[in-house]
């Protein structure tokens, strides 16, 4: 039996990247994977221009260097999926959608940034998760959150349109999951009830 490929997205300091951590710590032979990959040649990259805000890039090639970043690891998921061993996904595509589109939002971008076709593309031919979750915050909340700043697109502002680009994007069978009044025990017992609800046995499936 091949393993499955659970995808968990949210807005920044939603507490994502825990519950993937908490996630991967729960199932036995699973493997955390998260995007983006900052250790891989194209990584590098992404995280100079992440850090160094005099490091600048035309919106197209940071797009098209995150999507690449996925494909950098896409052999080594397949096989692990493959192997009857889990992946944990913590951000995926739909990051990758949100923020470009975003960014078309809050500045005059090119007509490109601002075409979900054209942000889907070189996503085309990704394995695709099996269980998606997204976790989100209501706008107050997003706004009361510490910890902002750090990074390029860690602006309270520039969040609030990636939230309501990622509502544009997400995937119809999307699990969302509204973290604002719940514990980070609460939200990983309501993501354990997803997983384990949904685990049906067939081939991988692709972005097409
Ligand atoms: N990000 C992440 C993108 O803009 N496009 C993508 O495809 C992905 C995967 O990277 N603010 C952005 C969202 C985050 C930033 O991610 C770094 P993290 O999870 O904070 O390390
Ligand atoms: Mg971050």
């Amino acid at each position: 039996m091949r393993g499955k490929l659970i995808l968990i997205e949210g807005l920044d300091r939603s507490g994502k990247s825990t519950q993937a951590a908490l996630l991967n710590q729960r199932i036995a032979n699973s493997h955390l994977i998260k995007f983006p990959e900052r250790s891989t040649p194209i990584g590098q990259i992404i995280n100079k221009y992440l850090t160094d805000s005099s490091y600048d890039l035309s919106d197209q090639s940071a797009h098209l260097l995150f999507s690449a970043n996925r494909w950098e690891l896409a052999k080594d998921i397949i096989s692990k999926l493959n192997n009857g061993e889990f992946v944990i996904l913590d951000r995926y595509i739909y990051s990758g959608i949100a923020y470009s589109l975003a960014k078309s939002k809050v500045s005059n971008s090119s007509n490109e940034m601002n075409d979900y076709n054209w942000l889907y593309s070189p996503d085309k031919g990704l394995p695709k998760p099996d269980i998606t979750l997204f976790l989100t915050l209501d706008l107050q909340e997003l706004s009361n959150r510490k910890g902002w700043g750090e990074e390029r697109y860690e602006l309270k502002e520039f969040q609030i349109q990636v939230k309501s680009c990622f509502e544009k994007i997400l995937p119809p069978n999307v699990n969302i999951i509204n973290v604002n009044n719940l514990s980070i025990e609460q939200v990983e017992a309501e993501i354990s009830i997803i997983v384990t609800n949904d685990l049906t046995n067939d081939d991988i499936h692709y972005f097409t």
